[in-house]
């Protein structure tokens, strides 16, 4: 097999890759990695030293691609079923690598501090860093609600942004309901259905147990 995903099926970027993946129909050996073992760890810092996942491995080309856009990025260039995930036309493209850009860094990683933050050792918590991560969550959903087109974040097409929508808004709506924020509500809701997205949620389902969904 050409192709291999380092991943782990409860790891939220991970899930913008294997959406992307299954989109396109594309094969691929699935390589769980289990950075709490020493081994496990030490052979994927072999082929990405920064251990984050996803990395894609394309060995017929190559090339190890680290980063989650990244990785849908090439998908997009080399395998034709996944090139409508990034448009040709370049300010089309660019629309979705804002859009992407913005659930990344606005609604995804200020819902991964919470996290952090409930995961913190007894006597070691912060409060305080914990709403100032809430508040930048909110700010995102003020800010994507008024940018998501329907169905998908772009209009017609379901590209990258809506790999990169789906964990941002299933694992943030657990530190800040959606509820007030109906639009993107709907649109999670329309995502969940999306075949390629029920089968990454069915696929982590037996992990969540695993993982602080919520405070305390
Ligand atoms: N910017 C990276 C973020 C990757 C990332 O933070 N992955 C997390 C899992 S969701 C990870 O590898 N965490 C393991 C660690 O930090 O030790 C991307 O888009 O792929």
């Amino acid at each position: 097999m050409s192709l291999t995903l380092y991943y782990h099926p409860l790891s939220s970027f991970c899930w913008k890759a294997l959406i992307a993946l299954y989109e396109a129909g594309i094969d691929f050996e699935p390589r769980e990695v289990n950075l709490g073992d020493t081994a496990d760890r030490a052979a994927f810092q072999a082929v990405w030293p920064l251990a984050k996942f996803p990395v894609l491995r394309d060995a017929a080309r190559g090339k190890t691609v680290p980063e989650s856009s990244l990785v849908i990025e090439h998908l997009a260039r080399h395998w034709p079923a996944a090139d409508s995930l990034l448009p040709a036309d370049a300010e089309a493209a660019f629309r979705v690598r804002l859009l992407d850009r913005l659930f990344d860094h606005y609604i995804h990683l200020p819902f991964q501090q919470v996290v952090a933050e409930r995961l913190r050792p007894e006597g070691q918590h912060d409060p305080f860093g914990a709403e100032q991560s809430r508040s930048q969550v909110r700010a995102g959903y003020d800010l994507l609600s008024s940018l998501v087109a329907s169905p998908w974040a772009v209009g017609e097409t379901f590209t990258m942004a809506d790999c990169a929508a789906l964990p941002a808004l299933f694992y943030a709506d657990h530190a800040v309901s959606l509820a007030a924020w109906p639009t993107l509500a709907d649109y999670l809701e329309r995502l969940r259905r999306r075949p390629s997205v029920a089968r990454v949620l069915r696929e982590a389902e037996p992990w969540f147990q695993y993982f602080p969904l919520k405070d305390g």
